[in-house]
């Protein structure tokens, strides 16, 4: 395959409300798409979009965007959807994703005549969502076990709560919110443990009967940790890893007994398919952390819609992204 031109084409697209992370506030999502063209006339899409707040520097970024476009080309030439070509399985069309991420934070801002949530948790099951994320470890814990209690007293039937606790607490805290949890309808928690290991992991694990999840403690990952899961789950963020090693994470994960689910890093309509796509490769049946396209005022692209709950893929060869004119 013959490139004839490579370039990097540099975009800043506003939020439609600023997001809070632990680490400060982001209002703009920046990066810059890869575009590469073929002397046969094919173009090749990738996106690099850095977010060091939670382990995607700007070298890994600029790697899953070349790997990306590559593999874009490559899968064109082949004839095959991208997920279809990272599976060697028939094409995926749609995928369950959940509806997120408000935090307890934002919630507890409804007005106050309302119960907590209610109006946030009817929309996603109305529109057809089975998971709905929240991020917690934001307030004090007392606090956010009685927003918990209060968001599941309002939670409509068939809505499950997926936490993420983005290293938030000790593992006193941790022990206390999870023990206020049992019984509710709660499909996982992300990163519970601000120093995480896997000995306190596990211990917590065993403490509940729904799935614990690792997602940026990354650093875990290594031989005993696929020997002696200490949790159930893992959540994969491509660009961590680039997409083929993704691929191998994820059958490895599998293969250990675990649940792999895929989660956008706020990627533009380019690098969210290309999540998409490895997340229809390795895990078709999971509810993946995809539903983020909604949080920026303009995009790249059109972004994969989502219908009743579900985000539709691209069929066509290759990764399927089209850049805005
Ligand atoms: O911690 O899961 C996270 C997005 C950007 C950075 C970190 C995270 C996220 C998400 C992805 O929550 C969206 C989702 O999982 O629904
Ligand atoms: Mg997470």
């Amino acid at each position: 395959m013959k490139l004839v031109a490579a370039d990097w084409l540099p975009y800043a697209l506003p939020l439609k409300r600023p997001w809070q992370t632990s680490r400060g506030e982001i209002g703009e999502r920046r990066g810059r798409l890869l575009r590469l063209q073929t002397a046969d006339g094919l173009t090749g899409w990738g996106d690099c979009a850095p977010l060091p707040e939670f382990g995607i520097d700007e070298v890994a970024a600029a790697a899953f965007a070349e790997e990306t476009a590559h593999l874009d080309l490559i899968a064109q030439k082949a004839g095959l959807p991208l997920n279809a070509w990272l599976s060697g399985e028939s094409p995926i069309s749609s995928l369950a994703v959940n509806c997120g991420f408000w935090s307890f934070f934002a919630a507890e801002r409804a007005p106050k005549e309302a119960p907590l949530g209610c109006s946030i948790l009817e929309n996603a099951a109305a529109a057809g969502y089975s998971v709905i994320k929240f991020k917690v470890g934001v307030r004090p814990v007392a606090e956010e076990i009685a927003n918990l209690h209060r968001l599941a007293a309002d939670l409509p039937p068939g809505l499950n709560l997926r936490l993420d606790a983005n290293r938030a607490w000790s593992f006193a805290d941790a022990q206390s919110f999870l023990a206020a949890c049992a019984g509710l309808p709660i499909d996982g928690l992300e990163e519970p443990l601000a120093e995480p290991n896997s000995v306190f992991l596990q211990n917590l694990q065993a403490t509940v009967a729904f799935p614990l999840a690792i997602d940026e403690s990354v650093h875990l990952l290594d031989a005993h940790f696929f020997r002696h899961p200490p949790v159930r789950r893992l959540v994969i963020k491509p660009p961590r890893h680039g997409l083929l090693a993704s691929v191998e994470l994820a059958l490895r994960a599998r293969a250990s007994g675990l649940e792999v689910i895929v989660t956008s890093s706020l990627e533009s309509a380019c690098g969210l398919l290309a999540c998409a796509h490895l997340a229809a490769a390795v895990a078709p049946e999971a509810v993946h952390g995809l539903a983020t396209a909604d949080w920026l005022a303009s995009d790249t692209g059109p972004a994969p819609a989502i219908v009743g709950g579900r985000l539709q893929l691209p069929t066509v060869a290759g990764l399927g992204f089209q850049r805005a004119s």
